[in-house]
C-alpha cells in the first residue's frame, strides 16, 4: 500500500438523488421490506452460525456438517464434516423436478449461432465428459486447467471438474501464451482445456496456437482437450492432443458425483497482485456454493420464469459465481454470450435482449460508458420491454453512468444493483436488495446479511460518518478465499496484515450518514495532493459528467509543489479535443468539486488501458504520467496498442 494512503480521504463527491424500489416490484421480490432485510442482517451479525446453519439445509448434502463455522481470520472452515458436490447441487437435484426440461444455459454465438441446454442435456453433457477426464486419468484433487471462449462446453468442462473433484483454473481467454504457462505452472496443472478458437469481434482467437506456445513452457501439462468451435486449422500433437468431440462419442453418460468434503478446494482463479506475479485465489466447496446461490436469490431476485444475463466472462470470477455456480444452484435460465458487445454493431446487446427477453441483466460500468459513447439510437431500436431488473459490477460506476442505465436501459423502472464484491469475497457483499434498498446513483448501498463491513483508519478504528478510510470486513463469511495456492503466507500478509484483525479488501470507501457504503477505488489510486488526500474516483466522476466525455482516468504524477499532481486521461464521446475544451474542463472539475481538485494536465486519449474485465490500470497511467518507460506487468492488458497511443498523447 502507498505511504500516503494514511488516514483519511477526502469526501467530495454530493449526490443527493435517492431512487426507492418500485411498489410492483417490492410487492413480488425474494426479500421484501426493510424490516426484514434488517432482522437478517441482525440476525446474521449476531448469530452467524444459526443463520448460516439454516440457510445451507437449501443445499443438498451426502452427509450433514459437525459444525457450522470453525476457527477465525485468517483460517477459517465452514461446515466442516459435511459431504456434498457442487455439480450434483448445480445440475442433478434439479432432474427430480419439474426444471428437468427448463433451460439452464441458453447460449448465443457472436456470428448469431444458438444453442439451448435443459437441465437433463446438461447432466448429460457433463457426465459424459466427467467420463471423458476419469479416462485421462484426471483425478480428485488434481489442478486442470480451462482455457477457453465463451462457448457452452466452457461451462461443461467447469462443472464435469466439480463433479470428479478436479480443481478448475480458468484463464481467461483473452490472456497470452505466457499468461497461461504461467497459471499452468503456479497450479502445476495435469491437462488443459481449450479451443481450436475463439470469435471476437468477427476474428478468430487462436486459443489452441497460445496453447501450444505455453506447453513449451509448462512441464507438469500432459494431455489437451481441444473442442472444435471455428474449423480453424491447429496442429493436434499425437498422444497428447485429443479433440472433444471424438472423446464424447464414445462416453457414458452415468457418472457418479464425488463425495466432496466442505472444504475441499473447488477452484483456483488467478488475479493481479501488485507484484506482477498473480495471485491464485482458491475458494473451497460448501461455502462458496451457498454464498453465490444465496446471493443470486436475493440481489438477482431469481424467479422460476426469469431468462437472466450476466455479460461477464467465465474466466472472471463474475462468471464462475454469477454465469454458473450462483444461478444453476438455484435452478436458473442463465444465458451465455460469446462475443463482443459491438459486434457486428452497437446493438448487438439489446438485439439479444429482444431476442431471448431478458429480464435481468447484469454488466460493468466500463460496457455501460462504452454504450453511451455509442449512443441511445442502439438501445431505442430494440424492446427492451421485458427488463425488470439490471445490475453492475467491477468498478465504481459514476452518477451520470447511473443515470443514464436507469434512464435509457431500465426506462425509470427497473432498479439497479450497484454489487460490491472481489474475487476473494466469492460473492456479492455490499448490494442493495431490488425490493428494499432505497438507492442512491454510485453507491453500492448496504451489506448483505452475514456481511460485516466497516470504514477504518490505518490502526483499524471506526471512522464517522463521511470519512473516507479502508473498507474492512469484521467477520468471516461462508464464500471467503481459503488461501492462495501455494502462498498461505501471502495470504496471511495481503488480506490480514495491514488492519490486525479484519479482512482488507484494498478499497478506500467512506459510509454516509445513511449507513450506505461509496466505494471510492483501490487505496493505491489515491492521491495527495497538497496534503489533501483525494480520491481519483471522485474527479473522474465529475469529468464524466461534462457533456463532452466518455470516459476518464485520473492518476497522480510527482509534482515539485504540491506532492502529487493530477493528471487526468479523457476520452471524448467525439472529435479531438483542444486547449479551449481542456480548459472548460479544469473549470468543471473546479466548480464540481473545488480548487484543490482543479487538474494539472488534461490529456485527450482515443481508448484507456483496461484488463478485459474493464478495470482501468492506472498503473500503466501512472508510468505514463510521470513520463516512466513501462516497468509494471502487462500481461492482464486488453489492447496493447492503447498503450502506444497514449504515450503519443500530449498535455
Ligand atoms: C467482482 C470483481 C475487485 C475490485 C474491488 C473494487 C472493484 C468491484 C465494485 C467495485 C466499486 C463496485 N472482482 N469493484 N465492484 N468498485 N463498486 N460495485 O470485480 O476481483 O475483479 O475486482 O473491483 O476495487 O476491490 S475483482
Amino acid at each position: 500500500m502507498a505511504d500516503h494512503a494514511a488516514d483519511a480521504i477526502e469526501n467530495v463527491l454530493h449526490e443527493s438523488r435517492v431512487f426507492p424500489p418500485p411498489a410492483d416490484f417490492a410487492a413480488r421480490a425474494n426479500v421484501r421490506s426493510l424490516d426484514e432485510y434488517e432482522q437478517m442482517w441482525q440476525r446474521a451479525k449476531d448469530d452467524p452460525e444459526g443463520f448460516w446453519g439454516e440457510l445451507a439445509a437449501k443445499l443438498d448434502w451426502f452427509q450433514p456438517f459437525e459444525k457450522v463455522l470453525s476457527g477465525g481470520f485468517p483460517d477459517v472452515k465452514w461446515f466442516e464434516g459435511g459431504k456434498l458436490n457442487a455439480c450434483y447441487n448445480c445440475v442433478d437435484r434439479h432432474l427430480s423436478t419439474w426444471r428437468k426440461n427448463k433451460a439452464a444455459i441458453i447460449w448465443e454465438g457472436e456470428p448469431g449461432d444458438s444453442r439451448v441446454l435443459r437441465y437433463q442435456d446438461l447432466h448429460r453433457e457433463v457426465c459424459k465428459f466427467a467420463n471423458v477426464l476419469k479416462e485421462l486419468g484426471v483425478g480428485k484433487g488434481d489442478r486442470v486447467t480451462i482455457y477457453m471462449p465463451m462457448i457452452p462446453e466452457l461451462a461443461i468442462a467447469v462443472l464435469a471438474c466439480a463433479r470428479i473433484g478436479a480443481v478448475h483454473s480458468v484463464v481467461f481467454g483473452g490472456f497470452s501464451a505466457d499468461a497461461v504457462a504461467e497459471r499452468n505452472n503456479d497450479a502445476q496443472s495435469k491437462l488443459i482445456i481449450t479451443a481450436d478458437a475463439g470469435w471476437r469481434r468477427g476474428k478468430e482467437v487462436p486459443l489452441k496456437d497460445a496453447v501450444d506456445e505455453s506447453l513449451e513452457k509448462s512441464p507438469t501439462v500432459e494431455k489437451v482437450i481441444v473442442v472444435e468451435r471455428t474449423g480453424r486449422d491447429v496442429q493436434m500433437v499425437q498422444d497428447r492432443d485429443y479433440w472433444w468431440h471424438e472423446l464424447m462419442e464414445h462416453a457414458s453418460a452415468e457418472c457418479e458425483p464425488e463425495v466432496m468434503d466442505a472444504e475441499d478446494p473447488l477452484f483456483i482463479l488467478y488475479t493481479s497482485g501488485s507484484t506482477g506475479h498473480p495471485k491464485g485465489v482458491l475458494h473451497t466447496t460448501a461455502g462458496y456454493l451457498l454464498g453465490t446461490m444465496m446471493t443470486s436469490y436475493w440481489v438477482f431476485d431469481l424467479k422460476d420464469d426469469d431468462t437472466y444475463w450476466c455479460t461477464a466472462d467465465i474466466g472472471w470470477i463474475t462468471g464462475h459465481s454469477y454465469i454458473v455456480y450462483g444461478p444453476l444452484a438455484n435452478g436458473a435460465t442463465t444465458l451465455m454470450y460469446e462475443g463482443a458487445p459491438n459486434w457486428p454493431h452497437e446493438g448487438r446487446f439489446w438485439e439479444i435482449v429482444e431476442k431471448y427477453r431478458v429480464n435481468i441483466f447484469y454488466t460493468a460500468p466500463t460496457a455501460i460508458r462504452a454504450f453511451i459513447k455509442w449512443g441511445e439510437e442502439w438501445p431505442e431500436r430494440y424492446d427492451l420491454s421485458s427488463l425488470r431488473l439490471l445490475g453492475t459490477v467491477g468498478e465504481p460506476i459514476n452518477p451520470e453512468a447511473w443515470m443514464w442505465y436507469h434512464r435509457v436501459i431500465g426506462k425509470e423502472r427497473c432498479p439497479i444493483v450497484d454489487t460490491w464484491w472481489q474475487t476473494e469475497t466469492g460473492a456479492i457483499m455490499i448490494s442493495p436488495l431490488p425490493g428494499v434498498t432505497p438507492t442512491k446513483p454510485g453507491s453500492c448501498t448496504r451489506p448483505l446479511p452475514g456481511v460485516v463491513p466497516d470504514v477504518v483508519s490505518k490502526e483499524g478504528t471506526s471512522l464517522p460518518a463521511n470519512a473516507g478510510g479502508y473498507l474492512v470486513i469484521r467477520q468471516p463469511w461462508p464464500s471467503m478465499l481459503r488461501t492462495l495456492y501455494g502462498d498461505h503466507e501471502r495470504f496471511v500478509k495481503t488480506y490480514f496484515s495491514e488492519v490486525p484483525g479484519m479482512y482488507f479488501a484494498g478499497d478506500g470507501a467512506r459510509r454516509d450518514e445513511d449507513g450506505y457504503f461509496w466505494i471510492m477505488g483501490r487505496v493505491d489510486d489515491v492521491l495527495n495532493v497538497s496534503g489533501h488526500r483525494l480520491s481519483t474516483m471522485e474527479i473522474e466522476s465529475a469529468l464524466v459528467s461534462h457533456p463532452a466525455v466518455a470516459e476518464a482516468a485520473v492518476v497522480g504524477f510527482p509534482h515539485e509543489i504540491k506532492g502529487e499532481g493530477i493528471c487526468c486521461f479523457v476520452v471524448l464521446k467525439e472529435g479531438e479535443g483542444g486547449d479551449e475544451l481542456r480548459q472548460q474542463l479544469k473549470e468543471h472539475v473546479r466548480k464540481q468539486i473545488g480548487a484543490i481538485a482543479t487538474p494539472d494536465q488534461i490529456r485527450f486519449a482515443v481508448a484507456l488501458p483496461k484488463t478485459r474485465s474493464g478495470k482501468i490500470m492506472r498503473r500503466l497511467l501512472r508510468d505514463i504520467a510521470a513520463g516512466r518507460e513501462q516497468v509494471g506487468d502487462t500481461t492482464t492488458l486488453e489492447d496493447y496498442s492503447v498503450l502506444a497511443k497514449l504515450r503519443e498523447s500530449s498535455e
